[in-house]
């Protein structure tokens, strides 16, 4: 896809996370590109992430993308959709999966149905379709020469995963039936900005920040691969002007820690002893680690991380939440992992 043709972009799930963190990094990278907001507002959605968006080209619509005649009305008005909306935190997903399968799995479709509608009235549209490294499962702590490439077979082990999986296979079914312009990433863990206190990052520092103990679930050893958010948004946008159409790009910043190491370089950064952490009762199925081969985005795309330098990512998130407490505080509602477990031993 030609980047001077893409003149306004559908952003999903806008409001939250990465989605707004997408909006932000636009304007700054593409002052050219308009984009219209699609996000529901769930738990996870927050206006003030879009504080500070020029509003001449940015538009908000409150709905939900399960909405058909909405999704028809907003494809008609874009050139290419960028797909972001989701549930997207593991431990909720294993409270209750209902809502993911709605919105991760029957949510995507609606899209792919509604793209469809329009290639056969000749209007065919790009869609970047935002999977994630959990769908294809976890891998050993014994072989860290092991990391998952796009030929890794699809593995996914929580519910959250599988319905993502499930979003993600229908991209790839309707971009090879229907002949959809569709191209997927599959990012490993983003930390930033204005990520909500239920994931760890946020929820250790908010932690720390109130006097109260990190909760570290199980021994701790299980391991992540961490990439600032705006690498993310760059590599997005490096798929959606000149992947391939029909093709998965892995995303990650070679960047693996233990959750412990994580912690440690939390606690240290923060000034607190080892006294602040809590070993609480393992996830359900703790996916033990997650190592992302980028290769493909390296050499086809020339993408590389600019943003994910160690510590300097992490100091710099946490000098993020040090400075907003009150947008941090405003999404105190969201934390699960804190109180839904009991200290171990
Ligand atoms: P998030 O939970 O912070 O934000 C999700 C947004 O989607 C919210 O604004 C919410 O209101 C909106 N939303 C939820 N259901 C909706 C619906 N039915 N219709 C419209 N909007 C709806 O999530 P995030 O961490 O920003 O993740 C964004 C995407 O990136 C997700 O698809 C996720 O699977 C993927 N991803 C996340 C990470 C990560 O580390 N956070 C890594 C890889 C991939
Ligand atoms: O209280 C906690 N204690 C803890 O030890 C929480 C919330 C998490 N953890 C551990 C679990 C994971 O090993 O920290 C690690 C990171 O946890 P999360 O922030 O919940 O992320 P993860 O489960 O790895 O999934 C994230 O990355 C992939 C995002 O939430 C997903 O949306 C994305 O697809």
């Amino acid at each position: 896809m030609e980047e001077s043709l893409l003149q306004t972009y559908l952003v999903t799930g806008g409001a939250g996370f990465i989605g707004s963190n997408m909006l932000h990094f636009l304007q700054r990278e593409r002052p050219g590109v308009r984009t219209i907001n699609l996000d529901a507002l769930a738990y996870s959605g927050n206006l003030r992430n879009l504080d500070g968006l020029d509003g001449s080209r940015h538009r908000f619509v409150k709905g939900d993308i399960c909405d058909r005649a909405l999704v028809t009305e907003l494809v008609g008005q874009c050139d290419g959709v960028l797909h972001f909306a989701a549930e997207s935190h593991v431990d909720r997903s294993i409270q209750d999966s209902s809502p993911f399968i709605r919105t991760n799995v029957l949510g995507t479709q609606v899209i792919l149905d509604v793209l469809l509608d329009a290639k056969r009235s000749g209007a065919s549209k790009r869609m970047l379709y935002v999977s994630t490294d959990e769908v294809y499962g976890s891998l050993p702590l014994d072989r860290p020469d092991l990391k998952f490439t796009e030929r890794t077979p699809i593995d996914p082990r929580s519910p959250y995963a599988a319905s993502k999986a499930g979003g993600d296979l229908l991209c790839s079914a309707y971009a090879h039936t229907h002949g959809l312009d569709i191209v997927t990433t599959r990012c490993s863990n983003n930390l930033g900005p204005r990520q909500l206190t239920e994931k760890a990052i946020p929820l250790f520092v908010t932690n720390l920040l109130q006097g109260k103990q990190i909760p570290l679930y199980g021994d701790g050893l299980n391991v992540r691969d961490w990439l600032h958010v705006d690498d993310h948004c760059s590599a997005v946008l490096a798929v959606m002007e000149r992947g391939r159409a029909g093709e998965v790009y892995n995303i990650g910043g070679d960047n693996e820690r233990s959750n412990l190491e994580l912690v440690r370089a939390i606690l240290g950064i923060m000034g607190h002893g080892e006294s602040m952490i809590r070993y609480v009762e393992d996830r359900l199925g703790h996916d033990r680690r997650y190592a992302i081969d980028a290769t493909k985005m390296h050499e086809e795309l020339g993408w590389r991380p600019t943003r994910s330098a160690w510590p300097d990512a992490l100091e710099s998130t946490i000098r993020w939440y040090r400075e907003n407490e009150d947008w941090w505080r405003s999404n105190d509602h969201a934390k699960i992992g804190n109180s839904a477990r009991s200290k171990k031993g």
